[in-house]
């Protein structure tokens, strides 16, 4: 009997590069022990390096070849049985490690609890990155199970190293009201999903770029900031959501200015495949924009 899917090697598609050569190092980030409603973000990180073999190397959209790019895959981090603490610390380490080196990373969640570890690792930088996060949630609590690691207080945790006037989140179309009103009184940006539907995602990338200034941008994709019609594998669906193209559209206004990114809450057991193929499309996106 035929298998249902080929073997590909165990890295992302085309991190053919060693560490010390890359531009672009990925990593995972299996960790999904906060998780509120469907676990599963653990498995994320191997599934969205499989779906990148099933893509072309060449990207029509931008002219560039991914081969032109020098990727390293350091594979997962070995967090998955770690307290919430202990493995932000370890993202932190190895963010630490990439940026030191002057490279560019990307991290595979895992769930969203794990970004702030990747703040972390920016160190006395960090005070001057301001974070896009593309979420159907606006994680601003302050604790959550009482655990203040919990993926629903991945951006009050990020506050706390960038500062809330440092934070856009676009799509968001869930929060309690408690955090909505810590949101407004600490003026985090952001824009519901709602808004974006009748005004356009252009419009509320303008606004958060302006925001920005001058500084670098460190750009977060929880995929349940896209609909669930084009990513419905993730751990906390939320409808009314973000076009694909949005994200797109983001990626392409902030590229420049860009010093890392990570794509979290993939959730294979509830996927169909579709929602790790688009994670590894929108990661070569990224990794064009950025090259490009
Ligand atoms: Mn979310």
């Amino acid at each position: 009997m035929r298998k249902s899917m080929r073997d590909f090697p165990s890295y992302f598609a085309d991190a053919e590069a060693s560490f010390d050569d890359a531009e672009f190092v990925v990593f995972g980030a299996p960790y999904d022990q906060t998780c509120s409603f469907r676990f599963g973000t653990r498995y994320a990180p191997n599934e969205i390096r499989n779906a990148a073999w099933n893509i072309e190397t060449y990207n029509i959209r931008t002219g560039l070849d991914i081969k032109n790019s020098k990727i390293h895959d350091m594979g997962d981090l070995d967090i998955s049985a770690k307290s919430p603490t202990e493995a932000v610390e370890e993202v932190r380490k190895a963010a630490e490690k990439i940026i030191s080196a002057g490279k560019f990373p990307i991290m595979f969640g895992g769930e969203h609890s794990m970004t702030p570890g990747v703040i972390a690792g920016f160190g006395k930088n960090a005070k001057g990155i301001f974070v896009i996060s593309i979420d159907a949630h606006i994680d601003y609590r302050l604790e959550y199970d009482d655990e203040r690691n919990n993926h629903a207080c991945a951006m009050r945790r990020c506050s706390e190293f960038v500062g809330p006037k440092n934070i856009a989140v676009l799509g968001i179309r869930s929060g309690c009201l408690e955090e909505m009103e810590d949101a407004k009184r600490d003026s985090l940006f952001y824009r519901d999903s709602y808004w974006i539907w009748e005004n356009g995602i252009e419009k509320a990338i303008a606004e958060a770029v302006k925001r920005a200034g001058k500084r670098k941008i460190y750009f977060t994709l929880d995929i349940d900031g896209i609909d669930p019609a084009y990513a419905p594998g993730t751990g906390t669906p939320e409808a009314f959501g973000l076009h694909d193209y949005d994200v797109l559209k983001v990626i392409d206004a902030i590229a420049p200015r860009l010093v890392g990114f990570d794509i979290m809450e993939v959730c294979p057991p509830y996927d169909n495949g579709n929602t790790s193929m688009l994670a590894a499309k929108i990661v070569r996106e990224v990794i064009s924009k950025v090259k490009g």
